[in-house]
C-alpha cells in the first residue's frame, strides 16, 4: 500500500474576540486539514496550523509523502529532518517573540500532520482504532480543561456570516465567572484554565479568587498569561494564589525565558509556595527539558501533538518528562473536531499525563465544523474515543468546501493577534514583554 494523493485543505473557522497577550483574536481562525488516499482505497486525515506558512511546509514535502508506505513513518521523519537541517529559518509558530521557541517547528509541525493521517490510514487498514494503533489506552476517554478567555462582545465570523456570542463580553472579574459557569454546565470540566496577560494583574487575581469561591477547591485552576508579568510581577501573583492555584493547579508561563521562570520557582519554594509552573512557551522541543530540569524552571509540559511531532513524540515526550520527574498536560490553539480527535487519541495513550488538557473547541461552532455528523461531543469534561477505525471521523465535504471558501474569502494568512488589537482596540498597541 502507498500514498497516491495527497490533499491539502486551507480552511478558516470562526472565532471570537479572544484575548491573550499576544493581542485580540481575528473573526476567523487559520486551519489546515490533510488528507492522504492510498492504493487500498483507504482515506486518512489530519488537522494542523493553518495560513501560507503551515500549507508551504506541507507542499513542500508532497514529493516525500506521495508514493510512501504510510507504515514507513520513521523514515518520514528522518527525511524531513534532513530537511529542517537546510531550512532552519523556517516560518515560526505563534510563540515567535518569545526566546526559547523550537527551531525544529517547521519539521516536526509538518510531520505532526503526515504521520497522523497515516496513523488514521492504519487504523482503518486494521480495523483499531488510532490509538490502539499506537500501543493502546491510558484512558478511555481522555479529560480536557474549560479554557476561559477575557473576551471583547461578539461571537466571530464577519457581517452575515457573524456568530451568535454565546458567552458575551468578559473583561471583568465577575463576567469571567459567569463564562465559566456557562461552559461547565455545557460541557462538564472539572479542571479551569484561565487565559491571562490581559486585565490588569490585580484584576486577574480577583478573578481566579472568584473563580475559586464559586468551584470549590475540587475543581483545580491554572493560569496562563503567556510571558505578560515580570519576575517580580509572577512572584506577587503565585503569593497571592498561593491557596487557589494549589490542589491540581499551576502557574502557566507566568514569565518568559527558562531563567526568568527558574528565578520564579526559586523565590516561590523559598517563601515555601510550591505551585508548580507549566509552560508550552519556554519548553517546545525536546532539547529544552533536560535543561529545563535542571534549573527547575518547568515542573510541568504542555505538550501539543500538533507541533511536538505527532502521537509517537507525544508518547515519548510522556515517557521522557516521567523519567525527568516533570509533570505533562497538554496546551492547544483554535480547532475543530477532527484536531480535538488527534487531541483525544494523544491523550489516551500516554501513560504519564498528569492533568487535564486544554482545548479551545468551546470556541467554534457547528457551523463551521468539518467533521461528518457534526460537532466531537465532550461529555463530563471528557471525549470519547470511538470504537471506530483511526481517528474515528471522518470529513463532511461540503462543510470541507465552505471552510475553503471562507479561507480564499480573507485578506490575511498568518494569524496576526497584534494587527487586531490595533485594528479594533489602539492603535498603538504593541505586545510588550513583560507587560507588568
Ligand atoms: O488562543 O490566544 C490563544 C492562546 O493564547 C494560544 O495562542 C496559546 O498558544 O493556548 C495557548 C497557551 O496555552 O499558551
Ligand atoms: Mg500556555
Amino acid at each position: 500500500m502507498v500514498v497516491t494523493e495527497f490533499h491539502i485543505h486551507p480552511v478558516a473557522c470562526a472565532d471570537g474576540p479572544l484575548r491573550s497577550s499576544y493581542g485580540r483574536h481575528a473573526p476567523y481562525a487559520l486551519r489546515t486539514i490533510v488528507e492522504l488516499k492510498t492504493t487500498d482505497g483507504l482515506a486518512g486525515i489530519a488537522e494542523t496550523y493553518g495560513g501560507d506558512g503551515p500549507v508551504a511546509a506541507l507542499e513542500a514535502v508532497r514529493p516525500l509523502v506521495t508514493g510512501r508506505d504510510p507504515f514507513q513513518l520513521t523514515s518520514l521523519w528522518m527525511s524531513l529532518g534532513e530537511r529542517a537541517e537546510q531550512e532552519r529559518k523556517g516560518d515560526r509558530s505563534q510563540t515567535y517573540l518569545v526566546p526559547g521557541e523550537n527551531p525544529m517547528d517547521v519539521h516536526a509541525r509538518t510531520f505532526a500532520a503526515i504521520e497522523v493521517a497515516c496513523l488514521d490510514i492504519i487504523g482503518k487498514a486494521i480495523g483499531k482504532p488510532l490509538c490502539d494503533v499506537a500501543g493502546g489506552r491510558a484512558r478511555g476517554a481522555p479529560p480536557f480543561s474549560a479554557y476561559l478567555f477575557y473576551k471583547h462582545g461578539g461571537g466571530g465570523g464577519l457581517g452575515e456570516d457573524a456568530r451568535e456570542d454565546e458567552y458575551g463580553e468578559c473583561l471583568d472579574p465577575q463576567s469571567m465567572v459567569r463564562q465559566a459557569k456557562q461552559m461547565v454546565a455545557k460541557y462538564g470540566f472539572k479542571e479551569i484554565k484561565l487565559k491571562g496577560g490581559v486585565l490588569d494583574p490585580d484584576l486577574e487575581v480577583e478573578t481566579i479568587r472568584l473563580l475559586r469561591q464559586e468551584f470549590g477547591p475540587t475543581v483545580p485552576l491554572r493560569i496562563d498569561p503567556n510571558c505578560a508579568w515580570s519576575v517580580e510581577t509572577s512572584l506577587e501573583v503565585g503569593r497571592s494564589l498561593k491557596e487557589e492555584l494549589s490542589g491540581g493547579g499551576y502557574l502557566e508561563d507566568p514569565t518568559a525565558t527558562l531563567e526568568g521562570m527558574a528565578e520564579v520557582r526559586k523565590r516561590l519554594l523559598a517563601e515555601d509556595i510550591d505551585t508548580p509552573l507549566a509552560s508550552n512557551v519556554a519548553t517546545t522541543c525536546f532539547e529544552h527539558l533536560p535543561v529545563a530540569q535542571r534549573m527547575d524552571a518547568v515542573q510541568i509540559v504542555l505538550s501539543d501533538p500538533h507541533y511536538w511531532g505527532g502521537i509517537r513524540n507525544q508518547q515519548h515526550l510522556s515517557k521522557f518528562c516521567e523519567v525527568l520527574g516533570l509533570g505533562l498536560s497538554m496546551h492547544s490553539n483554535n480547532h475543530l473536531g477532527v484536531s480535538m480527535m488527534i487531541m483525544a487519541h494523544a491523550s489516551a495513550c500516554c501513560a504519564h499525563l498528569t492533568y487535564a488538557c486544554d482545548t479551545h473547541y468551546p470556541w467554534q461552532t457547528e457551523i463551521d465544523e468539518v467533521v461528518e455528523g457534526g460537532r466531537v461531543p465532550i461529555v463530563d469534561g471528557c471525549v470519547m474515543i470511538y470504537d471506530k477505525p483511526g481517528l474515528g471521523v471522518s470529513l463532511d465535504y461540503d462543510q470541507l468546501a465552505r471552510g475553503r471558501e471562507r479561507y480564499a474569502s480573507l485578506p490575511y494568512r498568518k494569524r496576526d493577534d497584534e494587527a487586531e488589537m490595533k485594528k479594533h482596540v489602539d492603535p498603538n498597541w504593541k505586545r510588550i514583554l513583560p507587560r507588568w
